[in-house]
């Protein structure tokens, strides 16, 4: 199929979200880090499901059953050639980022031994953190963490020091939710793999603003959230090597994981299947496949340029503000504009954005041992999709200057 150019007006225009007033203000959305606004043709999907489609999948012979079984697992198959996986049996529907994370830490953690190490970085979200302590804390393990400098860069160096032969997993965040810093991954993952660590890369920020290819990556592990692709909430995506996921033990068990169940003895069903216990979330993986369906009209690499241009723009019009620290200065960034106003909280400032329409995010982000190392209670988070505007930034800046002044 033929992508049209890169159009930010016909883009709009598919998110119904966008054309309302908050408090009688044009909405600017600009938490998009938190959770992405639907595309129409996506929730058109989810009421056209529960209107004429809903059925239990893998197990009807019924019309509808077979429909809906035909069109998750289609979407299973759209989604692995999105991030370009060998097979669609690496594909495993999850409840989100967190759950794949999860399952991973419980289901791989079962390979690990006592005194094995898994390394994370200062960046994480608590999703990439909880986890693995809970995970060490239950098998014995070290969790090791790789600093970062004041620009909230990964510091390579010290990365290099703390993988040895003991390093089974290292995991790291793709993109900051905070910070907004593209990590270089890459070569990070090559590094693992040369102690023979896997690597799971939360890619909870990276999907919705790149182009993802698992192979050319090389991860062994690669995990997202539908709802901040342009999806529903309540789905997301585990991707595994093969070779891998059929190694490690099922998370959960029930119906749909098994082969054979006795009392006696239970055989595990294969793959995508052994790691998706019970009915799961049908209408989510349907309308996922859906997002990903809108995404292919997207031209990636100019909307990636795009958001780039947008945080890029956002940055120079905060620096003329006076007392405005920006949090997050890394070389490489993208789509996240963090920042403090001196004397002033973070929370009062979003409280009087969001009187003028402007949606942002106030808080710690779920990344509190980020905030710590800045030695600051939260920021204000602008966080961009390709659907935003310079306009809209510059619309931002005036209410930004009028909050200030009022909170002054
Ligand atoms: N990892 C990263 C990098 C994230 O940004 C988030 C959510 C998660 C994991 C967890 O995703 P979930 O869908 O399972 O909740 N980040 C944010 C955020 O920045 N603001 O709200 C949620």
């Amino acid at each position: 199929m033929q992508i049209p150019p890169f159009n930010v007006r016909e883009i709009r225009e598919q998110f119904p979200a966008l054309r309302q007033k908050i408090y009688g203000k044009n909405l600017i959305y600009f938490d998009n880090g938190a959770t992405s606004q639907k595309p129409q043709v996506v929730i058109d999907a989810i009421n056209r499901y529960y209107a004429v489609e809903n059925a239990n999948i893998h197990r009807g012979v019924h019309y509808l059953s077979q429909r809906a079984t035909t069109e998750f697992e289609a979407s299973r198959i759209r989604i692995q050639k999105h991030i370009n996986a060998r097979k669609s049996e690496e594909i495993i529907f999850t409840k989100g980022t967190t759950d794949s994370i999860n399952l991973v830490a419980f289901s791989y953690g079962e390979l690990l031994n006592k005194g094995d190490e898994i390394i994370i970085s200062a960046m994480e979200h608590h999703g990439n953190i909880v986890p693995w302590q809970m995970l060490c804390a239950r098998k014995g393990l070290v969790l090791k963490v790789i600093p970062i400098n004041t620009k909230g860069e990964i510091i390579q160096e010290e990365y290099d020091k703390l993988l040895s032969n003991k390093t089974k997993l290292v995991s790291v965040i793709h993109i900051s939710n905070t910070l907004g810093t593209v990590n270089p991954v890459k070569e990070m993952i090559k590094k693992a793999h040369a102690v023979g660590a896997k690597f799971l890369l939360d890619g909870a920020q990276s999907i919705q603003h790149m182009k993802i290819d698992v192979a050319d990556l090389d991860c062994d592990f690669y995990v997202f959230s539908g709802h901040k692709v342009f999806g529903p909430t309540g789905i997301g995506v585990l991707y595994g090597k093969e070779a891998l996921l059929d190694a490690m033990p099922p998370y959960q068990g029930g119906g749909d994981m098994i082969e054979k169940v006795t009392f006696e003895k239970t055989t595990y069903n294969h793959l995508p299947h052994k790691f998706e216990a019970g009915t799961p979330h049908i209408a989510g993986g349907i309308c996922l496949g859906t997002a990903f369906e809108f995404l292919s009209t997207i031209d990636l690499i100019e909307s990636e340029a795009y958001e780039r241009e947008l945080a890029h723009y956002a940055e120079q019009v905060l620096e003329t503000f006076e007392d405005l620290t920006i949090i997050g200065t890394a070389k490489n960034k993208t789509s996240v504009v963090s920042f403090n106003v001196k004397g002033l909280h973070p929370f009062d400032i979003g409280t009087l954005l969001d009187k003028q329409g402007i949606a942002v995010r106030t808080g710690h982000h779920c990344t509190q041992p980020l905030m710590d190392f800045y030695k600051i209670p939260g920021t204000v988070r602008a966080s961009f999709a390709f659907y935003n505007t310079k306009e809209e930034i510059d619309f931002f800046a005036e209410a930004l200057e009028k909050s200030i002044n009022i909170l002054r």
